[in-house]
């Protein structure tokens, strides 16, 4: 792969598509328990235009009033987290080389329109550990930099099935997905992408 910042681990197509087929089975479970929500920007309220959920212990979340945090329970239906499906927990086993489970998954729906600007992760207390990223569906245009904000980046495609660990320094990149591509996978009955994102939050004891 073509200049990946240190620390970054590509995997093509880790996942074939009978595993791919299972995966999303389990995130359907999850998001029929766990609803997409509107995530909104900190002090501003301006919608974003990915719809998220969790599964895990803990989960991200984002509101005009109280910001980017994560919490044990759903925005809007007050209930715990769905637990984090064993084939992502194995998938974390196999890849990670981190001790501990993960504590989060970020489940990202983007419709063909969504995209994500460039932003580091650091709302978790624990940068040692790996962010592990699944992508299943349209396939999407990742871009990833620095650690600093301005420096150069590189932009590769993500498709379905495919896998991207990322460890130290590549950790605190900013990094972001400039566009969708539909039409790209059948592997969703509509257009648009699933991103999940494996993640340890607090520092473990
Ligand atoms: C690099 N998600 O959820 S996944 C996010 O495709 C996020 O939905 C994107 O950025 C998506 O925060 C990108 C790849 C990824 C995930 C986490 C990272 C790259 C990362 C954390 C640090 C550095
Ligand atoms: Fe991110």
């Amino acid at each position: 792969m073509q200049n990946l910042p240190d620390g970054t681990l590509y995997y093509p197509d880790f996942l074939d598509g009978p595993a791919q087929e299972l995966l999303l089975k389990s995130i359907r479970d999850v998001v029929s328990e766990a609803p997409l929500f509107v995530p909104r920007m900190p002090k501003t309220g301006k919608p974003m235009s990915v719809r998220m959920t969790n599964c895990g212990p803990l989960g991200w979340v984002t509101d005009k009033e109280n910001g980017y945090r994560y919490q044990a329970h759903h925005p809007q239906t007050g209930k715990v987290w769905p637990d984090i499906p064993k084939q992502l927990l194995d998938i974390w086993q196999e890849l990670s080389t981190y001790s501990h489970p993960p504590e989060a998954c970020l489940v990202n729906y983007y419709e063909v329109d969504a995209k994500m600007g460039l932003h580091q992760d650091r709302d978790e207390q624990e940068f040692d550990a790996p962010v592990l990223s699944i992508s299943l569906g349209d396939s999407a245009l990742f871009r990833i930099g620095s650690e600093n904000r301005g420096g150069k980046t590189t932009s590769f495609k993500l498709n379905s099935g495919d896998v991207m660990l990322l460890s130290g320094k590549s950790r605190l990149a900013f990094h972001g997905v400039s566009r969708i591509y539909p039409g790209t996978s059948m592997l969703l009955k509509q257009e648009g992408r699933i991103n999940l994102t494996l993640r340890r939050v607090t520092k473990a004891s």
